[in-house]
């Protein structure tokens, strides 16, 4: 049986820093802290970042959320960590959490969930009987 050395209990800091419309290209770009190997030291092995349009569902079910692709490799614990989700609908309300794990197996906590709502980008009809 798999015995657990060690748990990554620290959570991880999620802030929504910016939210940009590039196109038709919805983008959020998220930032926290990298947490470590062992609690908060050292340095992790991978993320994982998942969001749903749902907070209960994905604080309840963290696996059930849509993985987000293309993640960089965790920094040493305390260092600042950035990336920009795209390909989200506009005008849309999104929950994002991360969970890190170890070399060996071992998952952090789900992170606090942040909450961001997409840029809305369907313009008013044009009006028509101005006189
Ligand atoms: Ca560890």
């Amino acid at each position: 049986m798999f015995k657990v050395i060690a748990v990554i209990t620290a959570l991880l800091c999620l802030i929504v820093v910016a939210c940009k419309l590039e196109g038709q290209t919805i983008s959020v770009n998220l930032t926290w802290t990298a947490t470590g190997d062992d609690g908060m030291v050292g340095t992790a092995t991978a993320y994982d970042l998942r969001y749903d349009l749902d907070s209960t569902a994905l604080a309840n079910d963290f696996s059930g959320g849509t993985p987000v692709m293309g993640l960089p490799d965790p920094k040493p614990s305390g260092s600042a960590e950035s990336f920009t989700v795209v390909g989200l609908l506009p005008n849309t309300t999104y929950f994002f959490a991360i969970k890190a794990v170890d070399e060996a197996g071992n998952w952090s906590e789900i992170s606090n969930i942040v909450r961001k709502i997409t840029p809305d980008l369907t313009s008013p009809a044009a009006i028509t009987d101005l006189q």
